[in-house]
């Protein structure tokens, strides 16, 4: 009896270390999300950083992540635009995630989002406050979203 005890403790120390994000980092489906709202980058510094911490610019996949994600912006009020890893950059006007190059399967778009405004508007944010997304000049130095496999090893978007 006191074999099969000691089993189930340790079987449940193996869920939960296999089911936690990093510290910092906020679980929610299959993935982690580490939200930067005080250390400012452009988009590219911002796409390095999460690629240093083994993730990515968030890719939002869905409904269900996107709502996820703009409660955190709304609990942590950061005060000024959220870069995604979203980009058209290689294609005006064909918006693809960068982490994955494939289209944007869901979107958000503030109304008359993306614009492109200048010609020069190529990266995907948050719009701080409303937390629609908007096309903007990827040098802008902004807030941004990593997010990292729960489970490393498997590639989940
Ligand atoms: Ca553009
Ligand atoms: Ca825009």
């Amino acid at each position: 009896m006191k074999t099969i005890i000691l089993l189930v403790i340790e079987w449940s120390c193996v869920i939960y270390e296999t089911t936690a994000c990093d510290p910092g980092w906020m679980q929610h489906g299959d993935s982690c999300y580490f939200v930067e709202i005080h250390n400012h980058k452009h988009w590219f510094g911002a796409k390095r950083w999460c690629e240093s911490q083994n993730g990515y610019l968030a890719a939002i996949a869905n409904y269900d992540e996107n709502e996820f994600l703009k409660t955190q912006l709304r609990r942590l009020a950061p005060t000024v635009h959220i870069w995604l890893g979203g980009t058209d950059i290689a294609a005006e006007h064909n918006w693809v995630w960068a982490y994955t190059w494939e289209p944007f399967g869901f979107s958000d778009w503030n109304t008359g989002e993306p614009n492109n405004a200048g010609g020069q508007e190529d990266c995907l944010t948050y719009l701080v406050g409303l937390y629609l997304w908007n096309d903007l000049w990827c040098g802008s130095e902004l807030a941004y979203i990593c997010e990292k496999p729960l489970h490393p090893g498997l590639l989940i978007g």
